[in-house]
């Protein structure tokens, strides 16, 4: 059993939140009322006063008291305004233009591990599963992604190593393809200052504190931009919450994330989608990240099979 979730779990924070919601569930607590949206993927409650953790089960739901701390009082959930959310952690961005057309974006917000999710299940990279995004967009060339690790609390080399190695992981999936597309250039430092989200020509790897805006349990977040006419992505940022340790350690800590595995799923949404089946644990797409995890390193078949379909020679 290789999910580590002892630290997740005192971590996780409900937020405030609107959601898709296919179930719908109301439930009271002591501390006040609280309603809770719940679908196949989790529960978000909404209407506390305090922090509260959801679990949910087929037909009942669970709210724990989350140990609170000063700067996690009334979390809310937000993103760049106009940024609405089209499906659990799934945030519209708007329109903007590229070139003279028009583009699309959206945020994938990376959730840790929630306690109802983790039970334990059979750890098998070989299921052949994976999902492309909206219909299969993609980089039309190489793309390169510029660092600034301020906040990481990692020196440069590190930081250079891990992502380095989280770019060739898929390059190489590709090159095995026998396909002569690079998708991924080498990293740069961040040239000029970058807001993550924007559709500015600037690729961004950054870390702020997403806890105050986005909630604690937030690790990262995915924004790109594509013409949903060509399907083709032009953008694509990614932000790492500070507020976690994070880890370059051969082997990760449980107290942190290790950087390598949380940015080799996050560089899979040049293309590929978060999987939330249980089957599909197992695979670096799997949609959640955990402390200490290192798995999502290498590809499992399904993330090898996504890449190369979209990619890689026919
Ligand atoms: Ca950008
Ligand atoms: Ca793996
Ligand atoms: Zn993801």
């Amino acid at each position: 059993m290789r999910i580590k979730n002892k630290k997740a779990i005192s971590t996780i924070i409900a937020v405030t939140v609107a959601v898709s919601i296919l179930v719908a569930f109301s439930a009271t607590a002591s501390a006040g009322t609280i309603n809770v949206d719940c679908d196949a993927t989790g529960c978000v409650g909404s209407g506390q006063t305090e922090p509260y953790s959801v679990v949910c089960g087929t037909d009942t739901v669970t709210i724990v008291p989350t140990k609170t701390s000063a700067n996690n009082q009334n979390q809310e959930l937000t993103l760049p305004e106009n940024a609405v959310e089209v499906a659990p952690g799934v945030f519209y961005l708007g329109e903007s233009m590229d070139n003279g057309k028009v583009v699309e974006g959206y945020a994938f917000v990376h959730y840790v591990k929630p306690a109802a999710n983790s039970n334990p299940v059979d750890w098998d990279e070989t299921v052949d599963i994976y999902k492309f995004m909206f219909g299969g967009i993609k980089w039309a060339e190489t793309m390169q992604y510029e660092v600034n690790i301020a906040g990481s609390g990692l020196k440069k080399a590190e930081v250079l190593k891990a992502l380095g190695a989280s770019l060739d992981t898929w390059n190489d999936a590709i090159a095995e393809k026998l396909s002569s597309f690079k998708l991924f250039d080498k990293l740069v430092p961040l040239k000029e200052d970058a807001t993550p989200g924007e559709n500015d020509e600037h690729n961004i790897v950054v870390w702020e504190d997403l806890s105050e805006i986005y909630g604690a349990n937030v690790i990262a977040v995915n924004s790109f931009w594509f013409n949903p006419a060509l399907k083709v992505i032009v953008d694509s940022d990614v932000v790492f919450n500070a507020y976690y340790t994070w880890s370059t350690d051969e082997f990760c800590d449980e107290e942190a994330m290790d950087l390598q595995n949380i940015a080799t799923h996050e560089f899979g949404h040049n293309g590929l989608n978060d999987l939330y089946s249980s089957p599909s644990v197992a695979l670096t797409m799997y949609g959640y990240g955990d402390f200490g995890d290192i798995e999502k390193r290498t590809l499992g078949t399904g993330d090898i099979s996504g890449i190369q379909k979209l990619y890689g020679s026919p």
